[in-house]
């Protein structure tokens, strides 16, 4: 495959500052080796860095840094957009998830050039589906989602209405355990595919994988990818401002990575909410880089397969 590495050093979207040393952390865990490696075709385009635009009309008080998520959402929505229509997979290497704003948005602009339907797989421990006026801590990595979805109130993010709003039922939100009060109505509302970690225990995370593939396959759409560090269990992924007990195990993640890879369908990719401030010896980079590495080829677990 051709993949396409970008960084997007956005952290103003979170509550705690770090995410911005993100992109040279995936660098320094060797990312762009591991993929090489893999006998990918790997261009690092380095990172993006989008002058502001001053918003003249600020939403909700609560809300942070709304001209700085308003000018990385431009920018990464026109990356996405054009890296979108040619081949190759891009992976955006965040920075907090704020910057899903734009990729995904883009992603789907670019999939709607292309006839196709865009899926989002949103594998996190929050949804990320707040809005403008539901947020409560006024982090914008908590609306990303909402916004790709076309829920009202965000055209100050791009300057203009979203022309192509994803569908909420071509997006499974997996792993998810924090939720806030409104933002459980909103995703009801609107019918989000989600599969919480209590679904996760009692069917186990192939199980309900399984299924969301077979449908991008059917519908013959693209999938988009965003991966949020908090996923993960914070006992093997430390480096994040967000932790949330009881998430992912390892073993869990990689049959994720790995049954994308088997399934072909994974057009772009978003590493997420990585703080290398708060990591332990690059533990979680490595680990991220090493998640990366099964959703294109590597098997981590080696297995016995025999046929009876
Ligand atoms: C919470 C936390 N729902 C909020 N969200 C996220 O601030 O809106 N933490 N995304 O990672
Ligand atoms: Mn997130
Ligand atoms: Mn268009
Ligand atoms: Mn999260």
């Amino acid at each position: 495959k051709n993949i396409t590495l970008v960084g997007a050093p956005v952290d103003v979207g979170a509550g705690q500052r770090g995410c911005l040393m993100g992109p040279d952390a995936y660098r320094t865990a060797g990312l762009f080796e591991t993929l090489e490696t893999l006998g990918h075709m790997v261009r690092d385009l380095g990172n993006l860095s989008p002058e502001v635009v001053e918003q003249a009309v600020l939403p909700n008080a609560v809300v942070k840094n709304f001209s700085e998520i308003a000018s990385w959402t431009r920018a990464l929505h026109a990356y996405a957009r054009k890296l979108g229509r040619e081949p190759g997979v891009p992976i955006y290497m965040g920075g907090d998830h704020a910057l899903a704003a734009g990729t995904v948005t883009g992603h789907a602009a670019a999939a709607h050039e292309l006839g196709r339907p865009l899926f989002v797989l949103w594998l996190d421990a929050h949804s990320d589906f707040n809005t403008l006026e539901s947020t409560g801590s006024g982090n914008l990595h908590g609306t990303p989602l909402a916004f790709a979805c076309g829920l009202p109130g965000f055209d100050g993010f791009l300057g203009h209405p979203l022309k192509h709003p994803l569908k909420p039922e071509n997006v499974e939100v997996l792993g998810v355990r924090s939720i806030d009060r409104e933002e459980r109505e909103l995703l009801v509302k609107h019918s989000v595919g989600i599969s919480d970690m209590r679904m996760i225990d009692e069917t186990g995370i192939g199980a309900l994988l399984s299924p969301f593939l077979d449908r991008v396959r059917a519908a013959n759409g693209l999938l988009h990818v965003s991966l949020d560090v908090d996923f993960l269990d914070p006992e093997i992924a430390p480096a994040v401002g967000t932790t949330v007990p009881g998430g992912v195990t390892l073993r869990e993640a990689h049959l994720v990575m790995e049954m994308l890879h088997d399934s072909g369908l994974v057009s772009s990719l978003d590493l997420v909410e990585l703080n290398p401030f708060l990591d332990d010896r690059g533990r979680t980079a490595r680990l991220m880089v090493n998640l990366v590495g099964s959703l294109f080829g590597r098997r981590v677990f080696d297995r016995i397969t025999r046929s009876f």
